[in-house]
């Protein structure tokens, strides 16, 4: 089971899980009366006028300063943001809004993150497996190969997160999230701590993996170059510190090891498949149920009064 502490227990938090790259869930993070609905029309606002927002496949990256207006950052987030030991990216804020039966597919934050989960409104369901036990991993990839994992001999733990909320989800730890409630609001304030990562089998995949393309960055496609030039937001400072110790005989076994997947790749393209179809139904029923919200009468000021008291 997922230990819960209160989010006031700060020293308890950050010896025993910060620390420790460990998960736990951090109670009492915030409170809102208001509807999923509500906070849903006025972050959708914000984000309408806002021209930093990068809308990715189904959330959107927002500085921290738009939160901060709707709903306030925890104190104990805003001190490990500001922290000379984190890598901070500009947009290092996520909003996640997903209607009911959508599923985040297996995967792990890149950029090496540590993930401050907020569920602000509704409730979603969380497996979550160490990276001392991986999955199977697309080639130089954080996605999975396949959508249904045998759990079998992995180390994971499987959860509900209810409003008020904040999961503390260290780097590298592979996650599935199925959203259950009619409408379901979360937020991510996301860093890169600057110590070496506690170790474990993917926390060494991620450094080989960046060596390998730090060698070959003059042949990779743009996408590939842009991931090394902000990794974390720091870019190749960042790289460099994960991949200072990579041994050229271990970076040279990961290519083979990586290149050994591919015929895995190819069983998994039905189940691929079945996932773009599930996520490309899901994103339009939201895009659909989203402009039926702004088609009715905004209450902002209310809402903003609301939110600002959460955290
Ligand atoms: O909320 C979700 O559905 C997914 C969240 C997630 O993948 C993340 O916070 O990294």
């Amino acid at each position: 089971m997922i230990p819960r502490i209160p989010i006031k227990e700060t020293g308890v938090f950050l010896e025993r899980y910060y620390d420790n790259e460990q998960p736990v869930i951090l109670t009492g993070a915030a409170h809102t009366s208001v509807s999923a609905q509500e906070v849903c029309r006025e972050l959708n606002e914000r984000i309408a006028q806002d021209q930093t927002v990068t809308q990715r496949l189904f959330w959107y990256d927002v500085n921290r300063e738009l939160l901060d207006e709707i709903c306030g950052m925890p104190p104990l987030v805003d001190q490990l943001l500001n922290e000379q030991e984190a890598y901070v990216r500009t947009n290092c804020a996520r909003i996640w809004f997903n209607m009911q039966g959508h599923t985040t597919p297996w995967h792990y934050d890149g950029h090496s993150l540590h993930v401050f989960n907020l569920q602000l409104k509704g409730r979603k369901r969380w497996t979550i497996v160490s990276p001392e036990t991986p999955l199977y991993n697309m080639p130089f990839s954080k996605t999975c190969i396949f959508e249904k994992n045998s759990l079998r001999g992995k180390k994971y733990l499987e959860f509900e997160m209810t409003e008020g909320e904040m999961l503390f989800l260290p780097r590298y730890w592979y996650h599935h999230v199925h959203s259950m409630d009619e409408l379901n609001v979360n937020v991510n304030w996301v860093l890169m701590h600057k110590r070496a990562p506690v170790s474990s089998a993917i926390a060494k995949r991620e450094r080989e993996v960046l060596w390998v393309l730090e060698r070959i960055y003059p042949f990779l496609l743009p996408a590939t170059k842009a991931l090394l030039d902000e990794y974390a937001g720091s870019g190749r400072e960042a790289v460099g510190t994960l991949t200072r110790q990579v041994s050229t005989s271990e970076g040279l076994a990961r290519v083979f090891r990586e290149i050994l997947r591919a015929p895995l790749v190819l069983l998994a393209v039905p189940s691929q498949l079945t996932k773009l179809v599930s996520l490309r139904r899901t994103k339009k029923q939201l895009r659909q149920y989203i402009q039926e919200q702004q088609e009715q009468v905004a209450v902002p000021e209310l809402v903003i009064q609301e939110l600002r008291k959460v955290g």
